[in-house]
């Protein structure tokens, strides 16, 4: 906890981003519109196959993408940081990679490096610039382990694996997630990494991580998702690893933690934008009520929003956000 820098525990709140190829799609898929909460599951949760899911991919074209606007929205709230999906489970990379193709800039009309505009966006206005990156599970690569094999299915993804394929998670990391982690670090200005669903992920494989994270950006934050059971096993030994706990989604710690923790909390039932089937958004006084609780045990809030495939932040977002702004200017 040496290294947990001061920005990080003065800032107390954050804006958790989760925006991609699944927010074209708003939690459904032609006629396919499963139950499962999280939209951006979509593709594991609709039977996609890896090749459907590219065409969707190839069309995504969020035109209105504003990073200006998307910070002033943040900063109007009294958020410190911003933590946005750089690569999540489907295994496409919202920045330019040399690594693989299946990015924003190489793979569709847009082009656009979107952590590149909102980095640089966040830095001018003041806000810290994160990084969440699915170290893991890449339902893109068959190399890739899941966190639940029951409910995704190798061969629902990939149906044209020979039977016998035999997934290799370290050629997965060797070949894309390790060196993609490398250009993040090389490549961007970013001041805190967010590891998610470490399925597989033993104290050797986090240790590469984190070792190409330090490299490259000695005061870059690391997350506890880094390694499988961070969060339980807080030992001298896993904190070379990470920098902090992430706590469940929508935990509120009751009492003081003995590491500094984060919540992650969304302002509706999905991380992704969703607009098909069930959804619900929850009320500001549930939302300051747990960050409330969080921030008095010494802990941080990261509070999500799911943009639109369009590139707009989801209204309804803006508005609960704008009404803990005013929230937060009277009373932090
Ligand atoms: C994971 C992702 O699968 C999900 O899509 C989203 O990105 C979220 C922030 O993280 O989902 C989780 C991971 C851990 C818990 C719950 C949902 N948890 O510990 O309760």
């Amino acid at each position: 906890e040496a290294r947990l820098n001061q920005w990080y525990k003065d800032a107390k709140f954050g804006a958790f981003i989760h925006f991609g190829v699944y927010s074209v799609l708003e939690g459904g898929y032609k006629d396919r519109i499963p139950k499962a909460r999280y939209a951006e599951w979509i593709e594991v949760n609709a039977k996609m196959s890896v090749e459907e899911y590219h065409e969707v991919a190839k069309r995504f074209n969020p035109k209105d993408f504003n990073a200006e606007a998307w910070v002033k929205v943040f900063k109007d709230a009294g958020m410190k940081y911003v933590v946005i999906t750089s690569k999540h489970h489907d295994g496409f990379a919202l920045f330019e990679s040399a690594v693989s193709d299946y990015n924003i800039v190489d793979y569709t009309p847009f082009k656009r490096d979107i952590i590149k505009e909102l980095s640089d966006a966040c830095h001018r206005n003041g806000l810290k610039f994160g990084v969440y990156y699915s170290q893991a599970q890449d339902w893109d690569d068959p190399n890739a382990p899941y966190l639940n094999p029951r409910r995704t299915k190798r061969t629902i993804l990939h149906p044209n694996l020979p039977s016998d394929f035999k997934p290799d998670f370290d050629e997965y990391i060797k070949a894309k997630s390790l060196p993609q982690v490398e250009e993040l670090m090389k490549n961007y200005e970013i001041d805190l990494i967010w590891f998610d669903t470490p399925a597989q992920m033993t104290f050797e494989r986090a240790k590469l991580f984190s070792d190409v994270v330090r490299k490259y950006r000695p005061n870059c934050l690391i997350n506890s998702r880094i390694i499988q059971g961070g969060k339980e096993k807080v030992s001298q030994k896993n904190l070379e690893l990470f920098d902090y706990v992430s706590i469940a989604d929508k935990e509120v710690p009751t009492q003081k933690l003995p590491l500094y923790v984060e919540s992650p909390d969304c302002v509706s039932s999905s991380f992704g934008y969703k607009a098909k089937g069930d959804v619900f958004y929850h009320d500001e006084k549930e939302m300051l009520e747990r960050m409330v609780h969080t921030v008095c045990t010494g802990g941080n809030y990261l509070l999500n929003n799911g943009p639109m495939g369009n590139g707009k932040l989801d209204p309804e977002a803006v508005r609960l956000y704008g009404i803990i702004g005013e929230w937060m200017k009277k009373n932090r």
